[in-house]
């Protein structure tokens, strides 16, 4: 096999105070932290459309990057096969394990679908045999229900019973290739579930065809034996004025009400709640408190732009604090899948390297931090003590439903007025986060 990417070694961990920008400063695989190999409990995974198809087109000018690893002609099966030989060297290059598709990723897309079935049979043949003596697996599939035309009013949402059929047939393969490839999870991530206008929407009749695209998806997958999760990937806008799945606790709802909580779970991505107005760490919390932490799309955008840039994750504060967020949740049924790309000025093979060094480093510095935050103790010992009061007797009774307004009521007037709550002490605990991040 040629090699694609030929004056770059297999990454080491060379340690922090390595100036080599082709080594690991902090990403150690066999580190163990809190019990668990660093690996583990980082599986990180590649975005086969950022990595292997973007080439850095924006919507004021063409590729910057050639990524035809190879190939003579783009857009051929010949180009699919350099992709996947490029991804697979590039992976075992990092030690990543784990990769993330939409099918039109994998294959061009004809114009029969039967066509592209057979194309998407043919470059899965082809993956499963270079996945053969490697420890490289499928994260998650997806199909791409939003670049094509037809999905201009959505897939599950679209007015249309015919896009919606066609929906359905994409789905289902790219679930059979999902399947093959030993995915798992699926994602939905909804760019055009969503309405430009209220004007022309009926919104509940959208919303129940969303549900029954998924419920369909669910039947299909469990009957040709999918054990993984289902995942929503919450995003309020872009490309729509307006998304239904606006964030985890939109989505969360959304489940739940169409019964579709048992099969689903959340995949979260940095980007996307910064842009629906929350930290990432808001919409970790949400879906973990609700026992649907999945899997993350690990990237951030820039506070300063209104849309999802997808930048590579350099920010160790918003990195510790979403793998505290992970430890506390107790790990992650799926993984890390870099929904990254490399800026568009950065566009030779080397910055694909050091982009996934920067990424992967970021999350390794971010999880060494979180266990010392959670060994430390000083936070959880203030949350625990924030909430001491219903330790109390009457307290108790709170917490355990055992009460009523009345007795409340009369607790109350004989207690006369309540001290003040307590200092929240935010300041302090930002200069303990400080203080660990930094010593
Ligand atoms: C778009 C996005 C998608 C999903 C998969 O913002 O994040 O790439 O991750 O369809
Ligand atoms: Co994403």
């Amino acid at each position: 096999m040629k090699e694609v990417f030929k004056n770059i070694p297999v990454i080491p961990f060379e340690g922090k105070d390595s100036k080599n920008p082709l080594a690991f400063k902090y990403y150690n695989a066999d580190r163990v932290i809190m019990g668990k190999k660093m690996s583990e409990h980082l599986p990180f995974a590649m975005a086969w459309w950022h990595n292997l198809c973007a080439g850095g087109t924006d919507m004021f000018g063409r590729d910057t990057t050639d990524k035809s690893f190879g190939a003579s002609e783009k857009g051929t099966m010949e180009h699919a096969k350099a992709k996947v030989d490029a991804g697979f060297e590039f992976m075992k290059k990092l030690g990543i394990k784990y990769f993330c598709f939409h099918d039109v990723d994998l294959v061009p897309e004809a114009d029969d679908i039967k066509e592209t079935n057979a194309r998407l049979d043919e470059i899965s043949d082809y993956i499963l045999e270079k996945m053969k003596g490697t420890d490289i697996k499928c994260l998650w599939g997806t199909a791409n229900m939003f670049s094509n035309p037809r999905f201009m009013n959505g897939a599950g949402s679209t007015n249309s019973a015919d896009v919606f059929c066609f929906a359905a047939a994409q789905v289902k393969k790219a679930l059979d290739i999902t399947v093959k490839l030993g995915g798992r999870g699926y994602v939905f991530w909804g760019g055009r579930e969503g309405y430009e206008t209220l004007l022309n929407t009926d919104v509940k009749f959208e919303q129940e065809n969303i549900a029954r695209l998924m419920h369909l998806a669910v039947d299909y997958g469990r009957s040709i034996g999918f054990k993984g999760d289902f995942y929503i990937e919450p995003k309020p806008k872009e490309p729509m004025k307006h998304q239904y799945d606006f964030d985890a606790a939109t989505a969360i709802g959304f489940v739940r009400q169409y019964g579709l909580d048992k099969d689903f779970k959340m995949n979260i991505e940095a980007n996307h709640a910064t842009l629906a107005g929350h930290t990432f760490q808001h919409d970790l919390r949400i879906s973990a408190i609700n026992g649907m932490l999945g899997s993350i799309d690990a990237n951030q955008g820039d506070t300063l732009l209104g849309w999802d840039t997808d930048e590579f994750p350099f920010n160790v504060y918003d990195a510790t604090l979403c793998m505290y967020e992970v430890l506390k949740a107790g790990g992650l049924t799926g993984g890390f899948n870099f929904d990254s790309k490399t800026r568009r000025p950065s566009y030779t093979m080397e910055d694909m390297f050091h982009a996934y060094i920067l990424g992967m480093d970021t999350f390794a510095l971010g999880l060494i931090k979180a266990a010392e935050i959670i060994e430390d103790g000083r936070l959880d010992e203030f949350v625990k003590e924030r909430y001491s009061s219903y330790n109390s007797e009457i307290g108790k009774k709170i917490r355990s439903g055992n009460t009523s307004l009345s007795e409340l009521a009369s607790y109350a007037e004989k207690m006369g007025k309540p001290d003040l709550p307590g200092s929240g002490r935010q300041e302090y605990l930002e200069s303990v986060i400080n203080n660990i991040l930094f010593n």
